[in-house]
């Protein structure tokens, strides 16, 4: 019987240390929530770090049965490799070079060999688990040289890989001193997905010029092999945000985040701390509305949700000190007895007070530097129900492809950005309501199930094409 294979850096459950010994929390992640279907099926299974450092053999024994349970088998990863492979190479080399970040990437050859065997050990990990017969389908740019390992072990294996982050010109791929071992470790699929046809595009370009594979309409002839890259917009649960917005618990929050708001009008703002979703350039922006129209003053309110992440990275510590100073100095340059005009939180809400949040807030801003598509824009339009509001979002998330009746704008451009907020609070209900249910009409039918279906049905499409191509 053939099954299918999971594999991503993290696994969708994260295992906890606690006195009463060990605990498993699952992620409400758009990934886990779309896969679930999928993994949880017969034979099925999901293979991933579980999150926690597990040194003990009979830790890991407890860990493994605890996950077998429910279709996913543990990678255990040393401190040492969470250091060098997960927050070096993957998020000090990788993760800003793909977002057009690449002053901030590192490069060590340190970093680099625990990349290259951690990516080994997730190949034995599965080899160990999969017949020749599985599909495998990995995910993203910790995993880049994972397909190409299985392939060499398994030569006729149907194996998918997904990049969630942009994939960017191929100037900055072949600034890193390990380009064409990545390219080639992705070219070990069948299936190369991406967001948008832009990131898609810059793939087939750096494969082009860097390693001399052409391609044709996506389809890459690679030595023996014929490889095909596509763009799958990846979507969300929109039903479960939708359901969710409509709850007592939803609305219980979105009240009393109401009374501590005021009469004042609510701007959003939910990210992971990261610099590249725009946040310090938002903070100016919002300043700068406040000075461009003063009679927003005291009649309006950012609310600034920023989810902590990646804090042992030296960029985010960094990041963290600068947005803290920022609200700080806007809320005491412009606050008054009585209106505080930013609400920041540092810290992640249960998604009950996260969609209190979505339908309380009049304007969401998305104004990432770069993000590969943003499941935020697509939460925020599927809790709308049938309220009106107004999505800004950055040209440079992937979702604008798809959201074009959001306020589109230039993350860079501060006044751009403060004058589509001032835009956003005076549209007229009309076109609010117009402009969102476009958007929830495509939110709606290009949902994360559509998403896996998409994916899946081309990977067996092009395992068909091989092997006519073959006997041509
Ligand atoms: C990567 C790519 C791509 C946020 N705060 C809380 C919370 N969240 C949830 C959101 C959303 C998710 O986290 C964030 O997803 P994004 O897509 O916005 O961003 P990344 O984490 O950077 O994800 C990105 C994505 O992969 C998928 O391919 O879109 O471009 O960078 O679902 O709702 N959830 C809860 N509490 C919070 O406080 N429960």
């Amino acid at each position: 019987m053939s099954r299918t294979i999971i594999v991503s850096n993290r696994l969708p459950t994260k295992a906890h240390r606690t006195e009463e010994g060990l605990h498993f929390t699952p992620s409400e992640g758009g990934l886990a929530t779309g896969l679930g279907s999928i993994y949880r099926a017969d034979g099925n299974i999901w293979v991933g770090w579980p999150g926690l450092e597990v040194e003990d053999p009979e830790e890991q024994h407890a860990v493994t049965e605890e996950l077998r349970n429910d279709s996913m088998a543990p990678v255990f990863l040393s401190q040492e490799e969470i250091q060098n492979f997960y927050e070096g190479f993957s998020n000090e080399t990788l993760w800003p070079t793909f977002h057009y970040f690449s002053q901030y990437a590192v490069y060590e050859q340190s970093y680099w060999e625990a990349y290259v065997s951690v990516n080994e050990k997730f190949c034995r990990a599965i080899l160990a688990l999969a017949g020749p017969e599985d599909t495998i389908w990995v995910h993203d740019y910790q995993l880049l040289l994972l397909p190409q390992m299985l392939r060499q072990a398994r030569p006729d294996s149907s194996i998918g890989f997904f990049l969630h982050i942009p994939f960017p010109s191929h100037e900055l791929i072949r600034v890193l001193p390990w380009s064409k071992q990545l390219l080639e470790g992705m070219l070990g699929a069948d299936l190369i997905g991406f967001h948008t046809y832009g990131y898609m595009r810059h793939f087939l370009s750096s494969v082009a010029q860097i390693i001399g594979y052409p391609s044709q309409n996506g389809l890459i002839e690679a030595g023996q092999r014929s490889v095909l890259v596509d763009a799958f917009p990846m979507g969300i649960d929109y039903d479960k945000y939708a359901q969710v917005a409509e709850s007592p618990e939803a609305r219980e929050s979105e009240e009393l985040y109401r009374e501590a708001t005021g009469d004042a009008r609510v701007i959003l703002s939910i990210d992971r701390l990261d610099y590249t979703k725009g946040i310090a350039e938002r903070l100016r922006a919002y300043e700068q509305m406040l000075q461009l129209y003063p009679e927003w003053r005291e009649r309006v309110t950012l609310l600034m949700l920023v989810v902590p992440s990646r804090d042992q990275v030296e960029k985010y510590k960094e990041l963290k000190v600068e947005v803290d100073e920022l609200v700080g100095r806007i809320n005491s340059q412009y606050r008054t007895i009585s209106w505080t005009p930013i609400q920041y939180f540092y810290r992640s809400f249960p998604l009950e007070h996260l969609s209190g949040l979505y339908r309380l807030a009049e304007v969401a801003l998305v104004t990432p530097m770069r993000d590969g598509m943003n499941l935020v824009a697509k939460e925020f339009v599927a809790s709308k129900g049938d309220q009106a509001g107004v999505l800004i979002l950055s040209e440079r998330a992937g979702a604008a492809r798809e959201l074009s009746d959001a306020i589109i704008i230039n993350p860079t451009d501060t006044r751009e950005l403060a004058e589509a907020m001032h835009e956003a609070l005076v549209m007229p209900e009309d076109e609010q309501r117009l402009r969102m249910s476009n958007m929830q009409a495509l939110v709606s039918q290009y949902n994360v199930y559509q998403w896996v279906k998409l994916f899946m049905d081309r990977l067996a499409y092009i395992k068909i094409k091989q092997q006519t191509l073959a006997t041509e």
